[in-house]
C-alpha cells in the first residue's frame, strides 16, 4: 500500500507539480517579453559583418573555372539569406549516389548505418538493418550523416564550386557538420537551423540542399522566406536563442515555429518554392527561415542530400565527440571529423 501510495506520488503528482511550475515560468518569461537576442557580433563570418566582398574574395583560392560571378552570388546571399548556384555538380556523380544509396536501402540487412524511419523506434537514429525495409523506403526516413560512410557523398559535399562559396560566406576552411538523405519531403514545419544544429559558433552555419533529381512542385519542396535571416531572432527562454531540450522554457513546435509563421507575415518576406533542377544547388544561411512542404502526391519523390556546414574555427572538432578529439580527413579542402561512435564505418562504401 505504502509503495502504492510512493509510486502514484511520482508518477502522477510530482509531474503535475513540475508542468504547473514549467507553465508559471513560461508565463513570467512572456510577461517580462524577449530579451536582447542576437549572434555575438565579434564571431560573425566576415560577410555578416560588413567586410568588403572584394576583399573576402581575396583570400580564397578560386577554382579554375569557376561557373559563375563569386562576387555576385555573395551578394546576393548577403541580402536574400540564400544563393542557387547553378549546375556545379556533375549529374553522373549525382547519379551514382542514389545508385549507392538505393542499393544500401535494398541490402538494408548487411548494414549498420543509421536512418531513421516514421514512428519507429522513437525517431531515434536506428542500424538500417533494424528497420523494415518498406519504412526505409517510405516517407518520413531519411540516412543521418551519409557521409561517414560514402566516400561518393564526401565527395559531393566538397565539390569545389560550393566549397568556395561556403568559404566565402562562413570563414576559409569549411567543415561538415552534419548531413541527411531523404528520398521524399521532410514536410517539417518552419524552422531555422542554427538553434539546434548548434555549432560552437552559432553564426557560422549555413547549409546546402543537393537535389539527386529535378524537383517536381507536387513533392513537397523546400520552401524558404528570402531576407528572413535577419528577422528578430526568438527567445527560447532560460537558453538565449538556442534551443536546449530539458532547459528551454519554449517549445519548437508549440512556440518557435508559430512566432517564425507570425514574423513573416509581419515583417511581410515572400515565401518562395524551390524547383530547382539536379546539378544546382541551394545554399542557405543558418539564420533563414525555411520548411519542407507538404507531399501533394505521394508518388512523387524528392531525393536529396541535404547538408549542413560550419567553419574549422565553428565547428573545432565533430559535434558530437569531446572537445579533445579533432581527427578528421580532408576531402578536396574540406574537413570530416571522425564519428567517434561510428568509427568502424567510416568510409566503408
Ligand atoms: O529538405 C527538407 O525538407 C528540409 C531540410 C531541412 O530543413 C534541414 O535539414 O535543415
Ligand atoms: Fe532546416
Amino acid at each position: 500500500m505504502l509503495v502504492s501510495f510512493k509510486q502514484l506520488i511520482k508518477k502522477e503528482v510530482l509531474p503535475s507539480i513540475k508542468a504547473v511550475q514549467k507553465s508559471a515560468q513560461k508565463i513570467a518569461f512572456k510577461l517580462k517579453g524577449p530579451a536582447n537576442v542576437d549572434f555575438d557580433f565579434d564571431t560573425l563570418p566576415a560577410l555578416d559583418k560588413g567586410v568588403s566582398i572584394d576583399e573576402i574574395i581575396k583570400g580564397l583560392e578560386i577554382p579554375k573555372d569557376l561557373p559563375y560571378n563569386l562576387k555576385e552570388k555573395l551578394a546576393f546571399f548577403l541580402e536574400h539569406g540564400y544563393v542557387v548556384l547553378e549546375q556545379i555538380i556533375d549529374h553522373t556523380k549525382l547519379d551514382q549516389l542514389w545508385n549507392e544509396v538505393e542499393s544500401v536501402i535494398e541490402h538494408n540487412e548487411k548494414y549498420e548505418i543509421e536512418g531513421i524511419a516514421h514512428r519507429f523506434n522513437n525517431q531515434v537514429p536506428t542500424p538500417i538493418k533494424d528497420i523494415p525495409k518498406e519504412k526505409l523506403k517510405g516517407i518520413g526516413s531519411r540516412i543521418n550523416d551519409y557521409h561517414d560512410y560514402s566516400k561518393l557523398a564526401k565527395e559531393v559535399c566538397s565539390e569545389p564550386a560550393l566549397r568556395v562559396f561556403l568559404e566565402g560566406s562562413l570563414e576559409k576552411n569549411i567543415a561538415v557538420f552534419q548531413s541527411l538523405i531523404f528520398k521524399y519531403s521532410s514536410q517539417q514545419g518552419l524552422h531555422q537551423d542554427f538553434p539546434w544544429v548548434t555549432t560552437t559558433i552559432p553564426s557560422h552555419l549555413a547549409a546546402a540542399w543537393i537535389p539527386l533529381e529535378d524537383v517536381h512542385a507536387n513533392s513537397g519542396p523546400l520552401v524558404y522566406y528570402p531576407g528572413s535571416h535577419r528577422m528578430p531572432k526568438f527567445d527560447f527562454g532560460n537558453t538565449g536563442i538556442l534551443f536546449k531540450g530539458g532547459q528551454s522554457l519554449m517549445h519548437p513546435e508549440n512556440d518557435f515555429t508559430p512566432y517564425l509563421e507570425k514574423t513573416v507575415q509581419k515583417l511581410q518576406y515572400k515565401k518562395e518554392i524551390l524547383l530547382i533542377k539536379k546539378g544546382d544547388v541551394l545554399i542557405w544561411h543558418g539564420a533563414l527561415a525555411h520548411a519542407g512542404s507538404p507531399i501533394n502526391d505521394p508518388s512523387k519523390t524528392r531525393k536529396s542530400l541535404v547538408v549542413h556546414y560550419s567553419s574549422l574555427t565553428g565547428l573545432p572538432h565533430h559535434r558530437s565527440s569531446p572537445t579533445t578529439n579533432n581527427e578528421s580527413e580532408k576531402v578536396q579542402q574540406v574537413t570530416f571529423y571522425t564519428n567517434d561512435r561510428l568509427k568502424h564505418l567510416k568510409n566503408i562504401l
